[in-house]
Formats: structure tokens, C-alpha cells, sequence
């Protein structure tokens, strides 16, 4: 093979430019088929972060031009990764600026030769923007990252990155709605097609076992599949439908870990969680749908904490990103609703309008799901409540406030859900609850930090849910799957340490309460389907 034709540079500096276009098109999950092929490009890449002052000498350089050793010294980075944690080397954990990525692939000779094949990279994620601030107390030139949110900020190719192929005239996207007649199902499809107006299309729909269960033609219908089985979450029964689970991790993606948490959110028993703050990769929903976990889908609307913050600018690229995030993930049945933010400072007037906006721009792009945004606001002064379908509350009672007073907890719940639901009267979640725990501390009668603590704490929150819970709050997410990395502050001991695993999965004594719990509610009523019957494959969504 030639190699000058067949090798491209895949230098995917500057990371942020990538993040700054809205996605045009359609985000299909690439599948190999007879028309399409796929070549990972995971593995080693060569790396290096802009050190330079002004962090843009690779523009002036062009380091982009030429391979990256030869501008300068480059390390391996791993992809999909962080780069943060990989190295040793203080600088880069703290990173701020450009960075940029090498990858040397070898093409096959038809991929760039036949004049009918299109080829696309598709980076799975590239993180992300900053916001950096200068400081006069400071040395001259000397700035930070401030973020407004309770978790790290990893950066880098955090997830994978493929080149795919296509014929040029080809599927660009489709959009996919059920609904259900006595025991059919309805399949409503809409399919673009781009590159060329002549084309002629066939439509499948296969079932679990590739068995083809419906036909059609062109690029709009809807397809019955008589007797047909629905999508069901893991171990839920339907009267009354309730969801219990936890935050799990989200931001990058390795196999490994995701499978683990899986098996872990089956042995625990949970039903569903949110993508707290930021949506999930692909491969997480695909197991959500395979596994029966269902999703509030959310999008990375974190951090909205300031009223400079609602201005028109945010608000338009928020809407965008809604549609990104809708259009990323509407065909999968494990998602059950929208998420626009999380704790924004809802208590604003100026709040109030640029959610009811968010949330208006994403039920017009997808009229079949709800929508949300969680909130910590007081019932009274929330202004964006009016506009969601579920209300989603976040409280910690008896842990940013009240220390150590958990004979407090079923009073304040139970005033909490009361008021929310008179003024309202929505379903509610609650979002998140739950405390710091170190694990391997003990103290009995219980202290903040301790094991006991968590399981007093989370068993009093039980409580309170229990009163509730057959008649208008319709689910409960602890805070947290796992503990998790955030920046350094006096209040995080190596993080946040309110998950019922530690970072390395093992469960703090509160996962063997929740796993208790959980199981004991799926027991409640004897719903016939079952968890077998759960584990949809994924793209599917009827067995
Ligand atoms: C909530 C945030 C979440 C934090 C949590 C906490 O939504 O991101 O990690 O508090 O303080 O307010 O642990």
C-alpha cells in the first residue's frame, strides 16, 4: 500500500473547537453492516498539553502540520482517558488550555480510492470548556479554573474514537416512537436519508433473536408487531411504578467498570438513575437498555448557579445542547425523561424564564417524553417548577444542615413533599439524599463521616419516603452510586465520599441496607414480568 494515500493525521487539536460547533446531522451509534465499516482508534496517542504562556504556541507553530514529535517532546496518552491522572506530572492533573492529540492511521486503500465511500471520524467525547479567571492577588499571568460543580473536571478523549465508513448516499438519522395497541405494537419511523434524492428504502425491524418482526418502505411509517412483549424495567412492578437507585459514573468509558457497575446496580436491586450532570456514553445506555435501567436522561446544565449565568446567550446554546442530547438519545427505550439542569438558581425570576424557555425547546423536540430539571430551591420561591411535568427535589437534611441531627430528617421530608405537592401537585423525586462516609470508620451511636452515620441517615430518609410513596413521590436516587473525585476544598476528603462503594466499588455497610430495601419494594406486588424478561438487547424495544 502506498503509504503517503493511505495514512492520515488524526491530530485532533484544539480539543475546544470541536465542542464549540453545535453537531449538525444525525448521531447515529456507528454499526458495522455490509455498507458500513468501522476502525477503532483506540489505544496509545501521542499527547501534548500547551505549556506556552498564552497556551497557543501549537497554533503558531502549526504543530498541527507536521507530525507532533517534531514540534516537540510528546507522552502517550491513552484513548479514551482523562488525561489528568495518567502522568505524574502536577501540571497536567491542573491543566487549563489547549491540548492536543496524534494518532498516525493507516487507511484501507478502497476508504479513500472508491469515489462512493464516505468516511467519518467520530469522537465520542472531547471535554471541554473552561472558565478561567485572572487573579490580581496573584503573580502576573496567573490563572485557574473555577467551576460551579461538585466533580472533577477530567478533560481529554475520554471516550472512544472510531472512523466509520458509509456509501455517500446514505442513513443519517432516525427518529423512533412507540406506542401500544391492545397487544400490538406500534413502531412510528422517520428516516433521513442524505447525499442523493435516489434511493429506495426497505425496513426491518428484527426482535432479541434477529428474527424479522416487521417490514416496510420509505422513510416514514409505522410498523405492528402483534403479541408483542414490552420493554419493562428491572425487578419494577407497575402499580405503582416507582424508581430507586443512585447515580452512577458517566464521564468517560471503559468496559471494565461499566460492566462491574451494572452487575452491581442488579445485585443492589436498582431500577434507575439520572446522568448526573451530564449525559452518558452511548455504550452506558445501550446496558441501561439491555439491563432494564431506566434513565432521566440529563444534560450537562450544571453549575447554573449565578444570575449573570441566565443571559441570552447561555439560553441559546443551552437549547442547543438539548437538542444534541435529544437527538443523541431518543431511540432508547431506557430513557424515561429529560433532565434540562441541576440546581440551577432557580429561585430567580430570571431563572423561571430561561427554564420555562429550556424546557419549552425540549418538549417541541420530543413531545413523547417529560421534562425536568432538578432543583434545591425552596417550594415558595422555585420559579421554574411550574413548567415541569415531575418535580425533582434535592435535600440533605441532617448533613449540610442540622449535623448530626437525624431525629430531624422524617419531619423536614415529610414538610418538604407536602408543601412541593400542595402548591403543585405533581409527581416528585426525590433526586438526591444521602451523606459523606469514609469507609472503615465506625462510631456507634453514630457520628458524621461513619458508616453508621450513612445507614442511620439514609434509614431515616426511608422513613419518610415510605409515607409517601404510594401516593405521589414516584421515586427515590440516593446520592451516590460510588465515591467520586472533585476538585480539593476542606469539605471533600479525597473527593466526595457519599457513595454506598467506594471509588473502587466495594460497598460501605449502607449498599447492604439499600440492596435490602430495593429487593423488598420489587417484592411488594408480584408483577409477572420477569427480570429475565427485562434484558432487552439494546436498539430493541420489544422481545
Ligand atoms: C448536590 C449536587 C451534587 C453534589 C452533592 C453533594 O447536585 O453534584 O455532589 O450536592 O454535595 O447539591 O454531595
Amino acid at each position: 500500500m502506498a503509504r503517503g494515500s493511505a495514512v492520515a493525521w488524526a491530530a485532533l487539536g484544539p480539543l475546544l473547537w470541536g465542542c464549540a460547533l453545535g453537531l449538525q446531522g444525525g448521531m447515529l451509534y456507528p454499526q458495522e453492516s455490509p455498507s458500513r465499516e468501522c476502525k477503532e482508534l483506540d489505544g496509545l496517542w501521542s499527547f501534548r498539553a500547551d505549556f506556552s504562556d498564552n497556551r497557543r504556541r501549537g497554533f503558531e507553530e502549526q504543530w498541527y502540520r507536521r507530525p507532533l514529535w517534531e514540534s516537540g517532546p510528546t507522552v502517550d496518552m491513552p484513548v479514551p482517558s482523562s488525561f489528568n491522572d495518567i502522568s505524574q506530572d502536577w501540571r497536567l492533573r491542573h491543566f487549563v488550555g489547549w491540548v492536543w492529540y496524534e494518532r498516525e492511521v493507516i487507511l484501507p486503500e478502497r476508504w479513500t480510492q472508491d469515489l462512493r465511500t464516505r468516511v467519518v471520524l467520530r469522537i465520542g467525547s472531547a471535554h471541554s470548556y473552561a472558565i478561567v479567571s485572572s487573579h490580581p492577588r496573584y503573580p502576573k499571568g496567573y490563572f485557574v479554573q473555577n467551576t460551579y460543580f461538585d466533580f472533577f473536571n477530567y478533560a481529554g478523549l475520554q471516550r472512544s474514537v472510531l472512523l466509520y465508513t458509509t456509501p455517500t448516499t446514505y442513513i443519517d438519522d432516525i427518529t423512533v416512537t412507540t406506542s401500544v395497541e391492545q397487544d400490538s405494537g406500534l413502531v412510528n419511523y422517520q428516516i433521513s436519508v442524505k447525499g442523493s434524492n435516489l434511493f429506495k428504502l426497505e425496513v426491518r425491524l428484527l426482535d432479541a433473536e434477529n428474527k424479522v418482526v416487521a417490514n416496510g418502505t420509505g422513510t416514514q411509517g409505522q410498523l405492528k408487531v402483534p403479541g408483542v412483549s414490552l420493554w419493562w424495567p428491572y425487578l419494577m412492578h407497575e402499580r405503582p411504578a416507582y424508581l430507586y437507585s443512585l447515580e452512577i459514573r458517566g464521564k468517560g468509558f471503559d468496559w471494565p467498570l461499566l460492566v462491574k457497575d451494572f452487575n452491581l446496580l442488579r445485585w443492589l436491586g436498582a431500577n434507575a438513575f439520572r446522568t448526573s450532570h451530564y449525559p452518558y456514553a452511548e455504550e452506558v445506555m445501550q446496558m441501561c437498555d439491555r439491563y432494564g435501567i431506566v434513565v432521566i436522561d440529563e444534560c450537562p446544565g450544571v453549575g447554573l448557579a449565578l444570575p449573570q449565568f441566565f443571559n441570552n446567550v447561555s439560553l441559546h446554546h443551552h437549547m442547543q445542547v438539548m437538542e444534541e442530547v435529544v437527538r443523541r438519545d431518543k431511540n432508547h427505550p431506557a430513557v424515561v425523561m429529560w433532565s434540562v439542569a441541576n440546581e440551577p438558581a432557580s429561585h430567580l425570576e430570571s431563572a423561571g424564564y430561561y427554564l420555562k424557555m429550556v424546557i419549552a425547546h425540549t418538549k417541541s423536540l420530543d413531545p413523547s417524553r417529560p421534562v425536568t430539571f432538578v432543583s434545591n430551591s425552596n417550594y415558595a420561591a422555585d420559579k421554574g417548577a411550574p413548567y415541569v411535568d415531575v418535580i425533582c427535589l434535592n435535600s440533605y437534611y441532617s448533613w449540610y444542615h442540622d449535623y448530626g441531627h437525624l431525629e430531624l430528617i422524617q419531619l423536614q421530608l415529610a414538610t418538604q413533599f407536602e408543601n412541593w405537592y400542595k402548591k403543585y401537585q405533581k409527581p416528585i423525586i426525590q433526586s438526591e439524599y444521602g451523606a459523606e462516609t469514609i469507609a472503615g470508620f465506625h462510631q456507634d451511636p453514630p457520628l458524621m463521616f461513619t458508616e453508621e452515620y450513612q445507614k442511620s441517615l439514609l434509614e431515616q430518609y426511608h422513613l419518610g419516603l415510605d409515607q409517601k410513596r404510594r401516593k405521589y413521590v414516584v421515586g427515590e436516587l440516593i446520592w451516590n452510586f460510588a465515591d467520586f473525585m472533585t476538585e480539593q476544598s476542606p469539605t471533600r476528603v479525597l473527593g466526595n465520599k457519599k457513595g454506598i462503594f467506594t471509588r473502587q466499588r466495594q460497598p460501605k455497610s449502607a449498599a447492604f441496607l439499600l440492596r435490602e430495601r430495593y429487593w423488598k419494594i420489587a417484592n411488594e406486588t408480584r408483577y409477572p414480568h420477569s427480570v429475565a424478561k427485562s434484558q432487552c438487547l439494546e436498539n430493541s424495544l420489544f422481545t
